[in-house]
């Protein structure tokens, strides 16, 4: 039996449906790390969140004070472009509509580029980026983020490849037609939806 259909097996003996592993993936109980590049070194006492591009005015919140907001918690699957898949995943953090409502969004905008250290972005479309239940997590499994995780915050966007759920987020930028960010230049879908293994240009 091949390692895939081996692995598919072992969730049905863990009695997790097999519906919930998208095509082409694997499920595992490990967290691997990937990103591009070097893990930042942050600065807490000078970190900030910042939110511009088509808005009123633009936003910056400290980190005391998204520390201080209203949280969430989920509980979701998640599926890497590599092919690892985690099921029930533990998050808890701001939620990205709370801070939509507080922004000024201008009505022109469709979509957003979500910015990170090292110049890292991701582009989502509105409508996916406000989805109920996605999160700026502060949490993973009831304990801080760990650094290579994205510490002190990260994007959480779980019905989407997980290079869409940017570690190390400092903000995000509203824009009117949609736009490539990091991976999606180098290869990766636009949307990137697993199910339907949107994984690079042309699937
Ligand atoms: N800032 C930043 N965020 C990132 C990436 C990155 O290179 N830089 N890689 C993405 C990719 S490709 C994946 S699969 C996930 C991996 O998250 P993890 O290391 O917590 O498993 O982070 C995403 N977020
Ligand atoms: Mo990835």
């Amino acid at each position: 039996m091949s390692f895939f259909k081996r692995n598919r097996a072992e969730l049905e003996k863990l009695g997790i449906d097999i519906a919930r592993l998208p095509p082409g993936q694997y499920h595992t109980k490990r967290f691997p790390v990937l990103h591009a590049g070097s893990v930042p070194r942050v600065d807490l006492p000078t970190w900030d969140f910042t939110v511009d591009g088509l808005v009123d005015e633009p936003s910056r919140w400290t980190w005391p004070e998204i520390k201080a907001m209203p949280t969430h918690e989920i509980t979701a699957d998640i599926h890497c472009v590599t092919k690892w898949s985690k099921f029930d995943t533990g998050w808890s953090g701001v939620p990205v509509r709370q801070i939509w409502d507080q922004i000024g969004a201008k009505p022109q905008a469709t979509h957003v580029m979500v910015n990170a250290y090292h110049g890292f972005t991701a582009n989502l479309p509105i409508e996916d980026f406000l989805r109920s239940g996605n999160l700026f997590a502060h949490t993973f499994n009831g304990e801080e983020l760990e650094l290579e995780h994205g510490f002190p915050l990260r994007l959480v966007v779980p019905h989407l490849y997980f290079w869409k759920s940017v570690k190390w987020v400092r903000g995000f930028t509203l824009i009117a037609k949609d736009e490539p960010g990091f991976w999606e230049r180098n290869g990766y879908h636009m949307y990137g939806d697993p199910f339907k293994e949107q994984r690079y240009w042309g699937d």
